[in-house]
This record gives C-alpha cells, structure tokens and sequence, in this order.
C-alpha cells in the first residue's frame, strides 16, 4: 500500500534535505566529513556533478571573517526566499545561537528524542553532516506530511485515520534532532510504520477464546454476521464453520436470510459440502425464529458454536435494519459480527459505522483481503468503529481464512517498503 507513497516521499525528502543543508549552512551548521573540503556547495548526494569550481568555500573550521563575508553573499545569491535579510542575520547571530541550541539539545535529550542517534548511518553517504544537530522543524515537514496525507486518502484511509496517522508522524518528527539530513527519509517511515501500528492494534479477545469461555459455561458461542449485499457473509460463515470443525468444534449454521432468492440453497450448499448441520425454514419466514430455533438446537445438542447468516441490506433500508435489530434481539448473540468487503474501500468503513450505530456490533470481518491493494478500509475500519478485526478473507476457498493479527497485517502493508528509499 505505501509503495507509491514511498517513491513520492522519498523525493520530498530530497527536497527537504536540500533546505536542511541550507540552513545548517545559514547557522555555520556544516561540516565535511570525508575530508574532500572544496565540495563545501555540493549539497550532498546528487548534485555532486553541478559543483561550480569558482563557488567554492572553504570549510568553517578554516574560515575567518573574510570567508565568512564571502558565505554570507552566496546565500543570498541562492537565496529562494525573499527572507535575505533574516538570513544574514542569522548569520550574525550564530554565536547566540549556539548557547540556545546546547540547552535545546539537552532538553530533547531528556525527552528521549535522540534515540537514533546512536543507530544514525554516519558514513551511509553524503559528504557533510551538521556540526551542531539539527532540529526538525514543523516548516520542514509540511511538503512531507502533506503528501503523506493525500498518499493515505487515495488509497481509501478514512479521514479522521489519516488526520490521526499525520499528526503521529509529525509529533514524531518536528523537534527530533538529526545529525544527518538524508535520515529524514528513515524517520518518517520509522514514524510512519510506528503511527500505523498503532492505529491497526485493536485489542480484542479471539473468537477462539470466546469460544471456549462459554464452553465452560455449558453454552454455545452464537455469532451473528451482518452487512450490505454480496460482502461475502454467507461464504465467511461455510470457512469458519470448516475453521472451527477442523479445530474440533462441532458448529450450525442457521440460514436467517430467508429474504433473498437462492439464500437458503447457497448457505445449504457450503454447510453441505463443509460437513455441518444447517437449520433452515422456508423462505420468506422469520428469520429470527430460524436463529433461535439454531440456538435451541446448539443447547440441546451441546455443540460449540452457532453461525447465523442474515440478509444483506443497505444500512440505508430502514425495514431490513428493524429487521436485524430483531433477530438480535431474539437470538441474542454473543458477538454480531460486520462483514465488509475490502475492495470497497472507505465505503466498507463508512457501512461498519452506519451498522455499528444501528445494532452495535462488537467486531469485523474484512472479505477479498486477497484482492485489495490499497488497504485503506483494512488500516481505517477497527479504529474508526473501535472494534476489533477479527478474521480477513483472504480467497473463495473454505481455507481461505485468517485469523487477524495485527503484525502481519502491518507487514502486509508495508510489504516490499522495508529498509529506506535512499538513492545514493
Ligand atoms: N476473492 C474473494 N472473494 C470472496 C471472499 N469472500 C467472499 N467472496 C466472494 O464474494 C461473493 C459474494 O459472497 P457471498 O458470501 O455470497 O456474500 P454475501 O454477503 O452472503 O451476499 P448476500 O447474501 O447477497 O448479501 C462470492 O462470489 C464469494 O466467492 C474473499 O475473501 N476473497
Ligand atoms: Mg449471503
């Protein structure tokens, strides 16, 4: 999913060092570090090329006031801005500045913020790196995070996740101290991977789990799955019933979506071919009488786990959802479980909202994982609705089922992200 973003960032962080080399220069911040002192203009990596011979300075440790004066004329020759005369000052009040940095320095110290320092790819490439450490400031990162923005809304991020991704990126960057301009790249995907990680973590019991607590109890575990047609409901419900027999649970299936044509054969059909009871009543009927007469039949039968199909409907069909407000009320599930299609991106997340207002619902199931190359509903649905995902569809297969797990799923979107985009 951040492959593209990647590239984008990558060149913005080029950019960005640029500038940071400009002002480290302003602040008499720079240094040579390979001892080729007359590439003082270079600018790190790439426009080692363009050195014009004639613009050449000499190093600062060497320099006296004359040098100094010369730097000072160069600057505002290559000047962007029209802040010229800020610059020189700047220049001017180097010596001021040196004290305040020192107490900046330690006062980010003790707010840890240094802790790559130590790791900081001193000889990674690159010719200079800053005397004195240079703070990132919120100005510098502003190109960067507002790409970052827009990269996570085109891949289908819900907005409050990607507001919540960016400032996280941007506390984890403004003020952190770099020895080294070309690390902004790894720091904003250390920040970036951090911030995700963080959205996509959803503590929540396993189905696993739940299932065993109520065993104990001498009581079947009743899931019921909700969602808007063609999700994949009725196809989760035939996995995990093939899931959970594999485990050794003895599931049913009840077929409460007596609504649709060719419902109830469907869901026959994969409870037929997984090897698990179905309990079925004509189509048309009250499909909350179907769940609870599964439910009696899970009691009486003492097995594990009761699976309830339902219709699919619009969040926006105001019949069908009184509808499955009582075939929760009526067979009382353990969990009621939203079924959403990956590939449909914020809609999925938008849908789990609009559900989750109307029957609170007390987890997810994101279908077509398999197929979804943005992940923008896989990164934005548990936070947003604050409820655990719980299993991904991740094929059309009976095994095609995975239980969540927030680690992989981070992988997952970082998949062929890993290490930093530097070309050297
Ligand atoms: N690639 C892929 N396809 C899936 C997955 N889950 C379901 N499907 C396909 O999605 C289509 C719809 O699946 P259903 O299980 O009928 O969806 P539903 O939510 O029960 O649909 P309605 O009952 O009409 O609301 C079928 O063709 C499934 O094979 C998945 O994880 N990956
Ligand atoms: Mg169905």
């Amino acid at each position: 999913m951040f492959e593209s973003l990647k590239k984008k960032l990558s060149r913005t962080s080029d950019k960005l060092e640029e500038e940071i080399i400009e002002e480290a220069k302003q602040e008499d911040n720079l240094q040579e570090e390979s001892g080729n002192k007359r590439s003082f203009f270079s600018f790190g990596r790439k426009k080692k090329e363009e050195i014009d011979e004639s613009k050449m300075i000499e190093a600062p440790e060497e320099s006296g006031e004359e040098v100094k004066e010369e730097k000072k004329s160069r600057f505002w020759s290559r000047s962007k801005s029209d802040d010229s005369n800020e610059e020189a000052d700047d220049v001017k009040e180097s010596g001021e500045e040196i004290e305040e940095e020192k107490e900046e320095k330690s006062h980010f110290w003790s707010r840890n913020k240094n802790k790559d320092e130590d790791e900081s790819p001193e000889g990674k490439g690159g010719l200079f790196s800053f005397v004195r450490e240079k703070t990132i400031s919120e100005k510098n990162v502003e190109d960067i995070l507002w790409e970052l923005e827009m990269g996570l809304l085109e891949a289908d991020v819900a907005m409050e996740v990607a507001t919540e991704v960016v400032e996280s990126v941007k506390n984890d960057l403004v003020g952190r101290r770099i020895k080294r301009s070309s690390d902004i790249t790894e720091y904003t995907y250390n920040a970036l991977r951090s911030a995700v990680a963080e959205i996509i973590d959803i503590p929540g019991k396993s189905m696993t789990e739940m299932i065993e607590e109520k065993k104990a109890q001498g009581e079947p575990l009743v899931v019921m799955f909700v969602g808007i047609n063609g999700t994949g409901k009725t196809t989760t419900i035939g996995k995990l019933a093939n899931y959970y027999l594999k485990k050794g649970y003895t599931p049913v299936i009840a077929a409460s979506d007596t609504f649709r044509a060719g419902a109830i054969e469907q869901v026959t059909y994969h409870a037929d071919n997984v090897g698990v009871k179905i309990i079925k009543h004509q189509k048309g009927s009250d499909p909350a009488a179907v769940a609870f007469d599964a439910v009696e039949h899970a009691r009486a039968q003492g097995k594990e786990l009761v699976l309830i199909d339902t219709a699919g409907r619009m969040q926006t069909n105001t019949n069908l959802m009184d509808e499955m407000k009582k075939i929760k009320r009526v067979s009382n599930p353990d969990l009621v479980i939203f079924v959403g299609d990956a590939l449909t991106g914020n809609d999925a997340t938008q849908q789990a909202v609009k559900f989750n207002e109307a029957i609170d619902i007390d987890g997810v199931i994101l279908t077509k994982a398999d197929a979804d190359s943005k992940g923008g509903a896989s990164l934005s649905i548990g936070y947003v609705i604050k409820k655990p995902i719980m299993f991904l569809g991740v094929g059309q297969g009976y095994d095609d089922i995975k239980e969540y797990d927030a680690e992989w799923m981070l992988n997952q979107l970082f998949s062929e992200d890993e290490g930093v985009a530097i070309e050297e």
